[in-house]
Parts: structure tokens; sequence; C-alpha cells
């Protein structure tokens, strides 16, 4: 006879910021599951349906122990009928039929393929899967005109779908951060997104740069960006100005999520010497490989198709006379102006599910709108500063959670 009381059960607050979720997640194969549904609905365009699994997963990966029956999630806030129908499955039968079905669809398989070229978003994907595309070949036998990053993203395939090392983004880090310094003297760079959360591995390199005196920053993203291209670092970048003071949003009403600063998306150029030798990146990897959650999580586009393409690049590598000396990897350049610097790294740091959440405890817990610019409190009608993310959290009446700790 199973007594109630000896069912472990969890007390979890129902906002993700309100918790701490550090990458020893104790639940990865449910938490995979729901993934991957997020996943699907956001490649279908059905994005509340995505933040709902999103939110069930956060809240399993939150747990300190694994989950072994369904009473144990009783009381756990976030936990939607179709999540806990899935989950119920995984407990029972080791798999979700539904996730199954969806892995093996062709709808699926042709999003994560298209969806894996840098510049293809799903309503692009969708397009062209209606037009009969559904993998590289039928792309590159269609009549369809490539933009340039499109044009990039399909290049550099392979290499953009092979995850980022942490070595790897550290060197990179290295030669950015000479390229800022040399630019404009006393700027300062920060690592940002999943790697600032302490990931081993990543999907690009996120970095913020900023300078002590407000103002001196202004400019500074074309003159780096310049730099790195006559370095030869740059296989693709496009850069966007800062559009805040010009935009429209009333006080604290961005009128998206997206931020407004100056920021350039690029393809890096990374040299096997730069990277401190192949070997090296390569066991590294290996060992990514094993690990299935941070697999899972980095890499988009990595189907069984994706697969057979890493086989051939491994076998081209191996092949001493035409190996290939470099690797592409994606970074992100943001700039922000001092004033603005701890919302902007509060709003880079991530996770996405971490970012949203806070802003929701924001709007609905406390009448204030968070973006990666300001805080604006709508009860006292003023912005309130901050200097340090811990001030934010502390405007925001929330405890301060380090970056290791918002990977929800
Ligand atoms: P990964 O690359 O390791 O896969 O994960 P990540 O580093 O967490 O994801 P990311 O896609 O590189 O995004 C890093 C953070 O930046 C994340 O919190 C989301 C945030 N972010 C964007 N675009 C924008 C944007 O336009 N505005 C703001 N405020 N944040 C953004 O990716
Ligand atoms: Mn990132
Ligand atoms: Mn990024």
């Amino acid at each position: 006879q199973t007594c109630e009381a000896e069912v472990l059960l969890f007390s979890v607050p129902s906002y993700a910021c309100q918790r701490r979720t550090t990458l020893q997640n104790q639940n990865a194969v449910l938490t995979d599951a729901l993934s991957l549904l997020a996943e699907n609905a956001e490649l279908s365009d059905e994005e509340g349906r995505g933040v709902a699994f999103r939110r069930a997963a956060a809240v399993l990966k939150s747990l300190p122990e694994p989950v072994t029956s369904m009473t144990q999630l009783r009381g756990l806030p976030g936990l939607g009928d179709h999540s806990l129908r899935v989950i119920k499955d995984v407990l029972e039968n080791g798999a979700s039929s539904e996730v199954e079905s969806t892995k093996r669809s062709e709808r699926y398989k042709a999003l994560k393929v298209l969806t894996g070229i840098f510049g293809v978003g799903s309503k692009t994907a969708d397009r062209w899967i209606r037009d009969g595309i559904h993998d590289l070949r039928q792309l590159g036998d269609s009549a369809h005109t490539l933009n340039r990053a499109q044009q990039a993203g399909l290049e550099h395939y392979d290499d953009l779908n092979q995850p980022v090392t942490k070595a790897e983004a550290d060197a990179i880090g290295e030669i950015v951060e000479a390229a800022v310094v040399s630019v404009l003297p006393g700027a300062r760079m920060t690592l940002i997104g999943g790697f600032r959360r302490g990931k081993q591995t990543g999907h690009d390199v996120d970095f913020l740069i900023t300078h002590p005196e407000e103002g001196r920053e202004v400019g500074l993203m074309p003159k780096v960006v310049s730099r790195l291209e006559a370095q030869g670092f740059l296989l693709y970048q496009k850069t966007t100005r800062n559009s805040y003071l010009e935009s429209k949003d009333g006080p604290g009403r961005p009128s998206s999520n997206m931020d407004r600063f100056e920021r350039c998306f690029s393809i890096f150029k990374l040299t096997e010497e730069e990277r401190g030798g192949m070997k090296r990146a390569d066991t590294e990897r290996e060992s990514d490989a094993h690990s299935h959650t941070s697999h899972q999580i980095h890499t988009r586009g990595r189907g069984l198709e994706a697969a057979d393409e890493d086989e051939g690049v491994a076998e081209e590598r191996s092949k001493p006379a035409g190996r290939k000396r470099w690797r592409a990897v994606r970074v992100d350049l943001v700039v922000s102006p001092i004033s603005q610097f701890a919302f902007a790294l509060l709003g880079w740091t991530g996770s996405k599910l971490f970012e949203r959440e806070l802003r929701r405890w924001a709007g609905h817990e406390k009448s204030m709108s968070l973006s990666s610019h300001a805080l604006y409190d709508s009860k006292q009608s003023r912005y309130l500063r901050a200097t340090s993310e811990e001030e934010i959290f502390s405007h925001l009446g929330l405890e301060f959670i380090p970056p290791s700790e918002r990977n929800a």
C-alpha cells in the first residue's frame, strides 16, 4: 500500500523568474518531449501553443528530482491538459506517441532542415514546403531566389548546424574584444546569451559591448565590423543601427519584443590556429553529442539528413589534402549605452523563456514594463534606473537569480 505522504511533492512558484533553473536537468526525457512539441508549434506559427509547452518544460526543469509518477505533478503550475497527456505517455510507455509521430512527419522534418538554414524562418520554410521543397537538394534545384543571408546560410549549412563549443566562443571573444578595444579604447565587452548562463555549447556566440562614458559607444559597431572585415574574420554580416530614440513607442511600451540597439548578425570565420587546434575542438564536440539535452536544445535542422551530412563532413576532414582548416560560427554583437547596460545584459542573457517570464511578471504582477532598454513603472509613471542586474530584480520585487540559474 502506497501512502500519500511517501509521494514526493514539489512546491514550485508559477513564474520561471521566481525559480532557480540550473543546467542539471533531472527530467531531460520529459522536457525533451515537451520541447520538441514546443518547437513544432513555433515552426507552425502557433506561438501560444509553443509557449504553453515551453512553460511546462521549464517547470519540470526546475524540479530537484526526476518525476516518476503523475501524482507528483499535483499542484504544479504551468502544466496544461495537453502537456500532462504527453508526460503521462512518456512515464507509462517510455515515449510520447505524439512526439514520435511529429518527429517522423514529413512536414516537421522539412521545417527542421529548411529553418536550419540561417536566414530562413518558419514563414519562408512553410512557403517553400507548399511549393514542394522539403530538402536542400530540392531547394537548390528550384527557381527560388535566396537573399544574401540565406545564401550565406546555405553555403555554411553544415558548420552552422554544428554546436559551437565554449573554447570556440572564448577564441572568438578574444578576437572581437581586440577589435573593439582597438577602435575604441576603454570599451568593454561581455559574453551574453547561453554561454553566460554556463552552457558548454551553443548555436551561436553573443556579445554585448559598451563604454563607461555615455555616448562614446555611438557609431562603434560599423567601426568594429570594418576592422573585423579587414582582418578577414567575417563571412557575412548585417548591421542594424540603433533606433531606440527615434522610435514612436510610448513610455515603457515598446511596440515589440525586438529591441532597438545597434546590432550585428554575423557569420565568423574561425581558423584552426585561432580555435586552438582541430583535435581539441573535435573531442569536445564528441562529448557534446553524448549529452542528450544540450544536443537537442542547441541544434536546429539536425534531422536524419543533417546527421548524414555530418558524416560527409567528417569524411572530408579526415582526407589530409582537401581538409577545411576553418569553421563558420554565428556571432551576434550588440552595442548598448552604459545607461542601459544592466537592462541589455539582463535582456540578452536569456533563456528566452526566462526573459518572457520576467516581462510577464513585470506586467501582470507589478504594473511595470521591462525591456532590454529600461524598466517603466506605470503606477509611478516613471522609469526606474538601474546599474546592475541585482537592482533590476530588486525593483521587480524578485530574489536575484544568477545567470547560471536562468536556464528555464
Ligand atoms: P544558444 O545560442 O546557445 O542556442 O541559446 P541562447 O544564447 O540562449 O539563444 P540566442 O538565440 O542566442 O539568444 C540570446 C538571448 O538574446 C536570448 O535571451 C534572446 C535574446 N534576443 C534575441 N534577439 C533579441 C532581440 O531582438 N531583442 C532582445 N531584447 N533580446 C533578443 O535573440
Ligand atoms: Mn546564443
Ligand atoms: Mn544569438
